[in-house]
């Protein structure tokens, strides 16, 4: 990918753990590489098709001159969310800090950091069938938008369908969202088990009835099972609900365990 970079900004800041670093600051020099799609600048010569490199320092010097953290890991992770938030054409970020005059006691040029973040790619399953079905969908999709964290792409229709359960219940209705985000996976979860919270969600049996679920199907290509989460959703390529919906918005996206697209898994179940 291009990439933009800064190459070791100098600035005073007054971060570390000592209190007299607290109270009369050091130099650091901060690094940060950005990467983004520069063709269209490159072919258009318009500053309004890149990021300006002036305001991106701007950013960092304003964060680091501001305020005062125990850890360059903190600062680091700051500068990066709000370098990834200056566009989202912004794709990948990596900061590095260097501290050359951090107290370690011994000779050395240089102590620091270096970290990369990245905006990742989920598709979030959305099911209600309790109370205003459509209006518990809507709001699941606006609360996701409105996290600064989340930005929905792309929503399914939403379709009724019946349910998949032992447990008597009403007919459900089902989506799925595309939505790139800055959370790691287990952030994300915790978002979207909050927003379902917030839906009046009360987990009494498992498929009982709900006012709102939300499933994470896909994060990036990941695998993951832990106690938590399990991802992709263990059951997705068995579900139509899930499937159908997803296929509107993204045929072609692959199980990472199977290697299937989800096109190929919902011909598979109507076979
Ligand atoms: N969890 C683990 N992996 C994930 C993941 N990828 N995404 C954990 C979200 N959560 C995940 O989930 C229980 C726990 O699973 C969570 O606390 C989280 O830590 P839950 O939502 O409380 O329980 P659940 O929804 O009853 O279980 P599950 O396995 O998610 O069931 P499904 O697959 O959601 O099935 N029929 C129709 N037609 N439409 C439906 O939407 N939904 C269900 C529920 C049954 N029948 C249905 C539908
Ligand atoms: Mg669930």
């Amino acid at each position: 990918m291009d990439k933009i970079f800064i190459d070791r900004l100098a600035l005073y800041g007054r971060h570390g753990v000592m209190a007299e670093e607290n109270a009369l600051g050091q130099m650091f020099y901060i690094s940060a590489e950005l990467g983004l799609d520069l063709r269209g600048a490159g072919k258009s010569d318009s500053l309004d098709k890149t990021l300006d490199y002036g305001e991106c320092c701007r950013v960092i010097k304003r964060i680091c001159e501001n305020n005062t953290y125990k850890l360059i890991e903190t600062l680091a992770e700051n500068i990066a969310d709000e370098l990834l938030r200056m566009s989202t054409a912004v794709k990948t970020v990596k900061v590095r800090v260097d501290k050359p005059s951090a107290p370690v006691g011994l000779p050395l040029e240089s102590v620091g950091i270096e970290i990369e973040r990245r905006r990742h790619t989920a598709y979030i399953a959305l099911g209600s069938n309790m109370g205003d079905k459509e209006a518990y969908l809507k709001k699941a999709v606006a609360e996701m938008n409105a996290d600064k964290n989340c930005n929905v792409l792309r929503v399914s229709d939403f379709i009724m369908t019946a349910p998949v359960s032992d447990i008597p219940q009403d007919d459900y209705l089902n989506g799925v969202m595309a939505v790139e985000t800055l959370y790691t996976p287990e952030e994300l979860l915790a978002c979207v088990n909050a927003i379902e919270a917030r839906a009046d969600r009360v987990r009494k049996e498992k498929w009982g009835p709900r006012t709102l679920d939300l499933d994470i199907i896909f994060y990036d290509d990941l695998v993951i099972r832990t106690e938590k989460l399990t991802v992709p959703h263990p059951l997705m390529h068995t579900r139509a609900f899930v499937l159908e919906p997803l296929c509107m918005i993204a045929p072609h996206a692959v199980h990472p365990v199977f290697g299937k697209s989800a096109a190929q898994l919902l011909a598979e179940l109507d076979k």
